[in-house]
């Protein structure tokens, strides 16, 4: 077990060199557009990092399979640039839509992000919740069978439970948790019906990774008042529950820093950022990159700019504002309000402001190929990156570091980044007004943050997110299991 924090250097997952054992775990597929005879595959975002993970090790993941790619992988058709094994776990739709866009997407993801209105408490989503992880766990457990000494790595809230299935079952390997979304304070955790078995199972894990420190300290603090007292006081990494030690760290995901510095370098996304801008024909560009989701504050910002044309006629004419948003769980129902509203408000400040030849806002409703996305940061003077609340926001840090010198990045304080970031323009994303202000500022005082960038820049190369991985698995590796017979079975699903 692991007494301290233990200092995060630039180790490599295998020191010995040899082949480490892994097993991930996502809800996702890693890989999409599997198609017979298909030369390629793509890898998004944050899988390419645990891909790229996964095909240094021996390694196995395991998904809950949406049937997308099902038949092409259980065909055990080879697939191409992946040389570990995928293991799709298939459920009825009934099942899968009840655990994903219920208990996952209706519940959990709008608790966890502070909005208690909008989720929908389903003792029938539950329990399919439970069976997609209880299922996940049996296969798991079979692989594990043949690798004792494997690692197992859970991502994220949709399968919170599995390790304490995986205890049930008999599996002794070391098991992670990374909770991507944040983690709420006690009040807000309080409000989840099943927050006694999920905090237990939590503690089934032997590592949960945050994305912040105060995500660290919130769940501690759900600790002390669900399970124990004094299992988990301030300052505390290890909590010690019947028997079993759980570490809970930050590790603040980071982004592929080269990957994206040397497409900002190329000269295929200059090409495109020129033609880019010379389609714009006013002097200034901000821009917006989400997932349409209501967590990220696209309506409220989008009221921002209404209020800053409101207030600055001499802007009119002269700002335009791309927002880009690629579409997201478009089967749950509060995604399609947030699309009708968005759409709406576009409509209603185009109308009001633009002319002939001006549209103040650009919306842009589908998923963009990552260099385009990075020549449309190159052009924007300004990016504004307002979430409600985000886990950590990945695009702050994309822009960071392909925004040209004199840009400004205009930050949600309720973002996980903000932690992680320092130093930029920081706006309450409910406070209208006052991120109507700081866009007039930033216009006014293009490279007000050139210097803060480029230390963000030299952090970045410092720390990417293969660090970020390798960090959260050597510090699974180096803690020492308490309970090496596996746990005693306590009924707590
Ligand atoms: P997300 O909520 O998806 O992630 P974010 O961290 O911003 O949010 O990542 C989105 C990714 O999608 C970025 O890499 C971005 O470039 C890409 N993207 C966004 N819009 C796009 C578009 N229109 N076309 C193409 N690509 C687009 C969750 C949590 C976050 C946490 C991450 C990682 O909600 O808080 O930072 O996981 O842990």
């Amino acid at each position: 077990m692991l007494k301290s924090k233990p200092s995060l250097s630039r180790r490599k997952i295998n020191n010995s060199g040899a082949e480490q054992e892994l097993i991930i775990v996502s809800n996702r597929c890693p890989v999409s557009n599997l198609r017979k005879g298909a030369e390629s595959i793509s890898i998004g975002g944050l899988t390419s990092a645990l891909h790229q993970v996964a095909m240094e090790q021996d390694a196995t993941w395991v998904f809950v399979s949406d049937n997308a790619n099902y038949e092409y992988i259980k065909s055990g058709e080879e697939v191409p640039g992946i040389n570990y094994n995928l293991v799709p776990v298939k459920f009825p739709e009934k099942v899968y839509k009840a655990y994903y866009n219920g208990y996952s997407n209706s519940l959990i993801w709008p608790l966890f992000h502070y909005f208690p209105d909008k989720c929908l408490f389903s003792d029938q989503d539950w329990e399919h919740y439970k069976t997609v992880n209880e299922e996940i766990a049996k296969n798991i457990a079979e692989i594990a069978k043949a690798k004792p000494n494997a690692k197992i790595w859970i991502q994220d809230y949709h399968l919170l439970l599995v390790a304490d299935y995986l205890r049930k079952l008999g599996v002794g390997n070391k098991i992670g948790l990374f909770l991507h979304i944040p983690f709420p304070t006690y009040e807000i955790f309080r409000i989840l019906p099943q927050r006694q078995e999920l905090l237990n199972a939590m503690l089934c894990y032997d590592l949960v990774g945050f994305h912040t420190k105060s995500y660290v300290s919130n769940f501690r603090r759900s600790v002390r008042r669900l399970v124990g007292q004094s299992l988990a006081p301030a300052g505390t990494y290890v909590i010690e529950n019947e028997g079993h030690s759980t570490h809970i760290y930050d590790f603040p995901i980071s982004v592929d820093t080269q990957y994206i510095l040397d497409l900002n370098e190329a000269e295929a996304t200059h090409k495109l950022s020129k033609d880019l801008r010379e389609k714009i024909r006013q002097p200034y560009i901000g821009l917006g990159v989400d997932r349409l989701d209501y967590t990220k504050g696209i309506a409220h910002r989008l009221k921002a700019l209404d209020l800053f044309f409101k207030l600055n006629p001499k802007y009119r004419g002269k700002l335009t504002f791309i927002q880009i948003a690629v579409p997201s769980r478009s089967q749950v129902g509060e995604y399609d309000k947030i699309k009708n509203e968005v759409e709406e408000m576009v409509a209603r400040i185009n109308g009001q402001y633009g002319d002939l030849s001006w549209q103040p806002v650009i919306f842009i409703n589908r998923s963009v190929p990552f260099q385009k996305l990075v020549s449309y940061f190159q052009i924007a003077d300004f990016a504004l990156i307002t979430p409600l609340r985000d886990g950590m926001n990945l695009v702050a840090k994309e822009f960071l570091l392909s925004k040209k010198p004199e840009a400004s990045l205009i930050l949600s304080e309720l973002a996980g980044a903000a932690e992680a970031l320092p130093g930029l323009d920081f706006v309450n994303p409910y406070n209208i007004s006052q991120m109507a202000e700081c866009i007039k500022d930033v216009i006014e005082n293009p490279g007000k943050q050139s210097e803060v960038t480029l230390s963000h820049v030299e952090g970045l190369k410092n720390y990417d997110v293969h660090q970020w991985a390798r960090n959260f698995l050597s510090m699974l590796s180096e803690i020492e299991r308490s309970d090496e017979s596996t746990r005693p079975v306590r009924q707590t699903i």
